[in-house]
């Protein structure tokens, strides 16, 4: 019998809806080459649903997305709707539901690509972002609104479960690597939980011989990714450094276009998501232009998770060659539109 891998697909928003289609295209030929067989359930949610329904998703959403064995997601966002309603509506309630508590996202320089920095080309590393606490938190609030007195607080929550996982992720990452971990707080400002953070990761690290621990600033840290992007392995920092330094890693690379990002749930008792690094990039919807690698690479993750690992590397393989030869979307220089790239991926894909 073949085998079955049910996936809930959240196109969502602006170029989501782009580049969703072409990956699944891409990622269905590879399924079905490999014997196995990607039934996806479609959810129509988003800032169009918002606008219908006053929510981004349906009350019972979480129930029918834990059905699946993954969630595809391309991304949200819309200028009409605060990014509060469209991030608080649907991503972050999909990460902390099924406990997605990891955020990995490889950067490393892609054939034909090219960099705006020095070293960028030759770049390998993987973020290990903490997913699902930290500085994107709901605790807090708003005073005296409108009046001179106004004023807003924002908690960050920080627990020493929630960092002991994500260093603990790290670690063992980096020792089928190159063995370093490098973490990354703003200890010397914010003077409880990021020193906290430093503890508990210098802790955790400590039970892993042959992983080399190295601490930095994120200023520092923001400067040193530019200038020498091959220092790096494996990256560890909080739900919000690590959202910033992989847009800023992505840029190096060459495109925020080409990063993906996993939302993993390590014990496997619930879907992960697959997404771009990407958002919904308003300013580019629906003209056709848009670089669906990010996307594409991301559902090689997810065929990576289902356990599809040569249905995944081929998938990577056709669109690196792809690249290679030169056929690129705007955002790497090129003239190519969605769909000639996908089109060319398709015809590199081992038939
Ligand atoms: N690809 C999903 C998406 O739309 N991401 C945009 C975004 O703002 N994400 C915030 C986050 O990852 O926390």
């Amino acid at each position: 019998m073949t085998r079955q891998h049910d996936i809930a697909v959240i196109a969502g928003d602006g170029i989501g809806l782009e580049v969703v289609p072409a990956a699944i295209r891409c990622l269905d030929v590879v399924a079905d080459r490999h014997g196995f067989d990607l039934a996806w359930r479609e959810y129509p949610w988003g800032s169009s649903y918002f606008r219908q329904h006053g929510a981004m998703m349906p009350a019972d959403a979480l129930d029918q997305l834990g059905r699946n064995a993954a969630i595809f997601l391309g991304a949200v966002g819309d200028p009409e709707i605060p990014d509060t309603e469209t991030l608080w509506g649907l991503l972050i309630p999909i990460r902390r539901r099924f406990h997605q508590y990891i955020n990995l996202r490889p950067v490393r320089a892609l054939p034909g690509v090219s960099s705006p920095v020095r070293g960028g080309g030759e770049m390998d590393l993987v973020i290990v972002r903490e997913n699902v606490e930290g500085e994107y938190s709901e605790v807090g609030g708003r005073m005296y609104r409108g009046q001179p007195a106004e004023a807003a607080i924002q908690e960050a929550i920080f627990t020493r479960a929630g960092i002991t996982r994500a260093a603990e992720f790290a670690a063992r990452l980096a020792s089928g690597r190159r063995g370093l971990v490098t973490s990354v707080t703003k200890s010397n400002g914010i003077v409880h939980t990021m020193p906290f953070w430093d503890e508990v990761v210098a802790e955790t690290l400590a039970g892993h011989d042959g992983v080399r621990l190295e601490k930095i600033l994120v200023d520092a840290m923001a400067a040193k990714l530019v200038l020498a992007p091959t220092a790096f392995d494996v990256i560890v920092a909080s739900n919000l450094f690590g959202d910033i330094l992989s847009d800023l890693a992505g840029a190096i690379a060459g495109s925020i276009g080409v990063a993906p990002s996993a939302n993993l749930n390590p014990e496997r008792t619930h879907p992960s998501m697959f997404e771009p690094v990407h958002g919904s990039a308003p300013d580019i919807a629906g003209q056709g232009i848009a670089n669906p690698v990010g996307q594409m690479w991301a559902g090689a993750m997810m065929l990576e998770h289902l356990g599809e690992t040569a249905a995944a590397a081929e998938l990577v393989t056709a669109f690196e060659t792809v690249l290679d030869y030169g056929v690129r979307t705007r955002d790497l220089g090129g003239t190519a539109g969605t769909s000639d790239f996908t089109e060319a991926v398709e015809r590199h894909l081992p038939s």
